[in-house]
């Protein structure tokens, strides 16, 4: 049967990231994708100027109708939110309308560069927390796990304890497999480092100087429309890495990578 997944993500009209990435990569899994946009922007934040609609309300509304429709979801996917109140929301969507042995994917975007987005504050940062207690598989960045674990962000010159004790940490928190992106010990490689049953294990690409932008994304949703395909956790991550490596390779703009090569039906 094919799976169902919610994602709550916002709507960056212009500009590869979030929903317009998650959507189609997901759907390519074969996973049929209900989204609750968080909000509503002309462009992604990493443009000089942009549009943010908050939606806070066509959230509650949404929930409402979906819960009328008594909807169930196979999996649940969070991203960008604007406030604490939109993460109760994602709580609430988690609680009433996700089976439960479903898969738990929460993206804690709450920063970068070891600084905080704005939407940070204290409340927002404990329901985050909240958030990733509930999750199966967390992503976040040196800079966000930093963030969870209210400690100064280490964006270079660590090594792998220091990756370690993070990780412990961040599985402290609830969540059962932390993971962390954007990992390098040395130049012209970076990856991801996660953690399963005690056992830590990485996973590195070629790293391409000056790409960020939509990276995350691309990442997060291979992972989640492979780990609900069924693959084992590594496969899964090893996959992920290889789609933004590929994507990297087809293409890099100033607001985003090509990811759409990775979907193509074209011969
Ligand atoms: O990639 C995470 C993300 C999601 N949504 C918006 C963003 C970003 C990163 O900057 O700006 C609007």
């Amino acid at each position: 049967m094919q799976k169902k997944a919610v994602i709550i993500q916002d709507i960056s009209c212009f500009g590869k990231c979030s929903s317009t990435v998650a959507l189609p990569i997901v759907s390519a899994f074969d996973v049929e994708c209900a989204l609750l946009p968080t909000a509503l922007l002309s462009a992604h934040t990493g443009f000089p100027k942009f549009t943010c609609f908050d939606l806070t309300e066509e959230m509650e509304k949404t929930l409402l109708d979906w819960k009328a429709l008594s909807l169930s979801f196979d999996g649940f996917f969070s991203g960008y939110m604007l406030s604490d109140k939109q993460a109760s929301f994602a709580l609430d969507c988690l609680d009433s309308l996700v089976k439960r042995d479903s898969l738990v994917l929460v993206d804690p975007v709450m920063g970068d560069d070891g600084k905080a987005y704005a939407m940070l504050n204290e409340s927002f940062g404990e329901k985050m927390r909240a958030l990733v207690s509930r999750a199966d598989i967390i992503t976040p960045n040196l800079t966000e796990a930093a963030l969870l674990l209210e400690k100064p962000a280490v964006l270079s010159g660590y090594d792998e304890s220091f990756i370690e004790e993070t990780l412990f940490g961040l599985q402290k928190l609830g969540c059962k497999i932390p993971m962390i992106t954007g990992v390098s010990f040395e130049e012209g490689k970076i990856g991801v480092a996660f953690l399963e049953n005690g056992k830590v294990t990485y996973v590195f690409s070629k790293k391409h100087e000056g790409v960020s932008c939509g990276t995350g994304d691309t990442f997060s949703s291979v992972l989640f429309g492979a780990l609900l395909s069924g693959e084992k956790t590594e496969t899964a991550v090893r996959k992920a890495v290889h789609a933004v490596e590929k994507a990297i390779e087809n293409g890099v703009k100033k607001y985003g990578i090509d990811f759409e090569g990775l979907l193509s039906l074209k011969d």
